[in-house]
């Protein structure tokens, strides 16, 4: 693997409170480590999202903000780099991804219609619900099978698409770049051609989920055949002119701590979508984004499409995932653009799924080696009183320019060591559930006491420095 294209200029300290912090710690925050505070945490594998490093270009950008409530030149800046990257023709900022995906379904969706989507993202599902919507999963079945090794698992099902097609009141239909819920898995382009066909044939519009179309631009690279000798930034656009839309999460692919963007290419869409970001988020000249935050975001866009960049990137991924594999844990297979799942179904087989395995093994790698990651099953995957069997994984999820390969190293022998033990992890018991999203902020009691697996990895790590 190549070094970094880039090396350190400023830092930000981090440390690993001891083992007895971490337990009261994790109590405190009832096992959710979204309630987790920072300073408790020593390797932060929650989200990529708003946590890349920022590059010197855009911090000398910032300085340029223009902060006119209208007009502003940093908005102009803005939306030439996205014409320049993806060749949409309107570009509207938002706050952040869910902000385009508010201002995308209000202008969309009219109650009763179908979104067919490959998986769901969790805010994009509750902005197409709550305008009146229903979702519909069109992934192709091997997104739900953590062992396949499917080289595009973010792949529409274009029989299951065409049904739904068919069956008439389709609003738009979303195809998300590198699905996330499936393990950060790409669609290759000879599926968005078939999706394209579909969606023209019954005159409904295609919609990107675009916030890490960079890494997929890169898998299509290595995998789809044809594409092996072209340059990174002519395979993003050829991902962009294939659809009608996108709504981004700026704070991946685009390395900002903040901002979201919807981009359209209908004229009328946009004027409503217009009309509603006045009422939703700010003036379409920043859209919930300071000048600052605009002028980063055109320059995030730039950084975005280098290709050694998002190869970088990629590559921790794979090296953190080879390590894991390596020592036989159980991961979502082939690796992913943004993060390394792990399995937690086959981690702790003897946690039934009620029992949230996932959310289990989230506290249990925190208690381990002060690592937070994400849960990503059935805590945050079940919809209502709708039963859910799905994926139950763990995100060791990667922030962009932010940790070394010792950090990952680390990761990998704390993951190791907590699946050494696996036997000894407890399930756990909501006592607290919030309405919606309940992921976030939902309270767990643990079954059983926890093993004292942190106290024993610190022995390790200290007899073998
Ligand atoms: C991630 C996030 C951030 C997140 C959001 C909700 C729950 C937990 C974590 C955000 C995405 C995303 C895709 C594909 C839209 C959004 C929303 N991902 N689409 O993975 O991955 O964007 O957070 O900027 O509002 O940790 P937003």
């Amino acid at each position: 693997m190549l070094p970094p294209p880039f090396k350190i200029k400023v830092v930000e300290p981090i440390a690993l409170v001891s083992p007895a912090e971490r337990r009261r710690a994790l109590a405190d925050a009832g096992y959710n480590t979204f309630l987790l505070r920072s300073d408790d945490v020593f390797i932060d594998l929650l989200t990529d999202s708003g946590t890349s490093a920022v590059s010197q270009e855009q911090r000398a950008a910032m300085e340029l903000g223009d902060e006119a409530y209208a007009g502003s030149r940093s908005f102009f800046r803005l939306e030439a780099a996205v014409r320049e990257a993806y060749g949409y023709t309107h570009v509207i900022p938002t706050h952040q991804g869910r902000g385009a995906e508010h201002l995308l379904c209000r202008a969309l969706v009219e109650p009763g219609q179908l979104v067919p989507s490959n998986l769901y993202f969790t805010t994009s599902r509750v902005h197409a619900e709550l305008a009146g919507g229903v979702w519909v999963d069109v992934a192709v079945p091997e997104a739900s099978e953590p062992e396949s090794l499917h080289p595009f698992k973010g792949n529409l099902d274009l029989a299951a698409l065409r049904a739904a097609l068919e069956r008439g009141n389709v609003a738009f239909v979303r195809a998300e770049a590198c699905l996330n819920m499936a393990g950060g898995q790409p669609f290759s382009i000879e599926n968005l051609r078939g999706v394209r066909a579909l969606t023209q044939e019954h005159g409904v519009p295609l919609v990107l989920d675009a916030t890490r179309i960079s890494e997929n631009a890169l898998f299509v690279k290595e995998r789809e055949p044809g594409y092996e000798d072209r340059d990174l930034p002519s395979i993003i656009r050829e991902i962009a002119d294939l659809s009608d839309g996108a709504v981004f999460s700026s704070k991946k692919d685009h390395f900002v701590p903040i901002g979201g963007l919807l981009a359209l290419n209908d004229d009328r869409v946009a004027e409503r979508a217009r009309e509603l970001v006045v009422v939703y988020e700010g003036f379409p000249h920043y859209g919930g984004l300071a000048g600052h935050d605009m002028e980063a975001l055109a320059q995030g866009i730039r950084e975005s499409t280098d290709e050694r960049m998002i190869r970088q990137y990629v590559g921790q991924s794979a090296y953190l995932g080879g390590l894991l594999s390596g020592r036989g844990v159980p991961i979502v297979l082939p690796v992913g653009a943004h993060a390394v799942f792990l399995d937690a179904k086959r981690f702790l087989p003897h946690v039934a799924q009620h029992e949230f395995p996932a959310q289990a093994l989230a506290a249990a790698l925190y208690l381990a080696g002060g690592v937070r990651s994400m849960e990503r099953g059935i805590v945050s995957g079940q919809h209502g009183h709708d039963p859910y069997d799905g994926l139950e994984l763990v995100r060791l999820t990667i922030p962009r320019r932010a940790y070394t390969q010792e950090h990952l190293a680390y990761v990998a022998d704390v993951v190791a060591r907590t699946y050494e033990d696996r036997k000894r992890v407890p399930g756990l018991e909501m006592v607290y559930e919030p309405e919606t999203l309940r992921f976030f902020q939902a309270r767990f009691e643990p079954l059983a006491a926890f093993p004292a697996l942190g106290e024993e990895l610190r022995e390790r790590l200290e007899l073998s420095a």
